[in-house]
């Protein structure tokens, strides 16, 4: 039987288009013992508070036309006030809710935790309530901190929380908030984030030709292209074999337009990443003059596949050119070359995160796409941080991105682009060339390195020495739809 008509007003907003946002607050909370009839009660109050993507569409063509009205009157387009709140819940928390069917993905099922060795993480470097497990997240969306606090303020009230009736209990609180000024858009390296995102089939049009359409089910679970654990062709293992694998997974009915919604609370040291560029500077042709790059400049952008601007190397390869990098038309337009990675090295972090048409023959890349929805967290780069090159070890000072993403298989997506892509350093496979090495930017392994960043000597190995983002851990999390929420969870007591 096929599923009824996908309704937009049924599914919640930060999965399909993002709740547009200058500042996020992600609440993580417990349930609390013996508390679960009344939950259930106010999470049905929460539910006409959640913004579901209809209401996004409408945000989103509000700030459009604001947008065009200061274009027509040759001023800066104002922030309207707007808020967005959504909820996902862990394994953990649907046990809480006995919600005990089997939802069809190992790695949700058994929680971010469980990955620490598969990732590399170092355990001692996670948040103690990640690593302890949390039951959901309330994430809180909004143009001002005091908008986004006001609407925390509510939601906190509807389960009563620090009361003596209290159903839940705060456990952790992360606020994210966009660069300042000229940066905004940028994350803490500096590099224009939010650039490729798959188009959704049926819901947006792809903005250019680069940008590829995926199934709904490759976001939605339950929709066409939402397979189970087998993507066509298999699955590869960590050396990039084939494995062979049951049959695609049932999924229940309430999981129907939901999403699984990855969470990493991922620290950036910004001064040691700049210093390392700066040491490990690539030759560039007379600097700055003739609007050339610095080595440091074209080295950070080897690294990423991108300039700052957002402008990509395999179509700019020595030369920044922000008209591009700013053009939705333009900055997604390319393929890469599978035969060589003169003009972006294989193991670029855009490239190992996307390889585009690196794997057009072994099946492509559909199944792996994600929609990330992060956020950066943290204060700029003080003077003192700069002058010493060192990040300050004060926690107040500590800065990187909340990083967040969406799937309907974690399994297939962040899981395996992080292991089996990231961290993988012979992907991506090619035949007779150095083995690509690790993503500089969040592969981890034990050595980290990678060829191909020299324009000039592909072969020479660059050696990373340290990382620059820390994983302080995080949480598989599920998105139902609205219907599920109010007939299955808020029923659940
Ligand atoms: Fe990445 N960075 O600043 O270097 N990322 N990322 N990422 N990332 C991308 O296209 C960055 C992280 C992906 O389709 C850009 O938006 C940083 C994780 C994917 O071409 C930049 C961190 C994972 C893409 C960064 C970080 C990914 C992508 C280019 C951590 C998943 C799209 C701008 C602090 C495991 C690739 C853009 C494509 C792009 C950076 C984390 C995945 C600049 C600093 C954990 C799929």
């Amino acid at each position: 039987m096929s599923p009824p008509t996908l309704d937009l007003n049924n599914v919640q907003g930060d999965i399909l288009l993002g709740l547009p946002k200058k500042g996020q607050t992600f609440f993580f909370f417990n349930i609390n013992d013996g508390t679960i009839p009344d939950f259930c009660i106010q999470l049905g109050h929460l539910v006409p508070l959640i913004t579901t993507v209809a209401q996004v569409q409408d945000d989103q063509a509000r700030i459009s036309k604001e947008k065009e009205k200061a274009k027509a009157h040759h001023t800066n387009p104002q922030i309207l006030d707007m808020t967005g709140v959504n909820i996902s819940f862990s394994q953990k928390g649907l046990l809480q809710l006995s919600i005990n069917d089997e939802i069809g993905d190992p790695a949700f099922t058994a929680g971010q935790f469980a990955d620490v060795a598969n990732f590399a993480d170092d355990p001692t470097k996670w948040d103690p309530e990640f690593k302890a497990g949390v039951h959901g997240v309330i994430y809180i969306t909004g143009s001002s901190h005091s908008l986004i606090d006001s609407q925390l303020a509510k939601v906190k009230t509807i389960f009563g929380v620090g009361g003596p009736g209290a159903t839940i209990t705060e456990v952790k609180v992360l606020q994210g908030h966009v660069r300042p000024g000229d940066e905004t858009g940028h994350e803490h390296f500096g590099f224009l984030d939010g650039v490729s995102q798959p188009a959704i089939q049926g819901i947006s049009t792809p903005a250019n030709r680069g940008q590829e359409t995926v199934d709904q089910g490759v976001i939605l679970l339950g929709r066409e292209g939402d397979n189970g654990i087998v993507p066509p062709g298999g699955r590869h293992d960590a050396d990039f074999k084939f494995l062979i694998e049951p049959e695609g997974v049932t999924r229940p009915t309430w999981a129907l337009d939901g999403s699984f919604f990855v969470f990493r609370h991922l620290q950036q040291l910004v001064p040691e990443f700049n210093d390392f560029l700066e040491k490990n500077a690539l030759d560039v042709p007379i600097p700055i003059l003739l609007g050339n790059p610095s080595g440091a400049d074209l080295l950070g952008a080897r690294l990423v596949g991108r300039w700052k601007s957002g402008a990509p190397i395999d179509l700019t390869p020595l030369k920044d050119d922000p008209a591009m990098g700013a053009n939705p038309a333009q900055n997604d337009a390319f393929r890469f070359d599978v035969s060589s990675q003169a003009r972006c090295p294989f193991a670029a972090h855009i490239r190992k995160t996307n390889p585009r048409a690196d794997l057009d023959a072994f099946g492509g890349t559909e199944v792996r796409r994600i929609l990330r929805r992060g956020i950066q967290f943290g204060p700029e780069v003080t003077r003192a941080e700069a002058a010493a090159k060192r990040s300050s070890t004060d926690i107040k000072l500590e800065r990187g991105l909340l990083f967040a993403c969406y799937q309907s298989n974690i399994v297939n997506g962040f899981q395996f682009v992080q292991q089996s892509w990231a961290n993988n350093v012979s992907f991506p496979p090619k035949l007779g060339v150095p083995t690509p090495g690790i993503d500089p930017i969040i592969g981890q392994a034990a050595t980290r390195a990678l060829v191909g960043v020299d324009p000039d000597v592909a072969t020479k190995e660059l050696d990373l020495t340290a990382e620059w983002v820390v994983s302080k851990g995080g949480e598989y999390f599920f998105s139902p739809s609205i219907s599920a929420l109010r007939d299955t969870f808020v029923q659940a007591a």
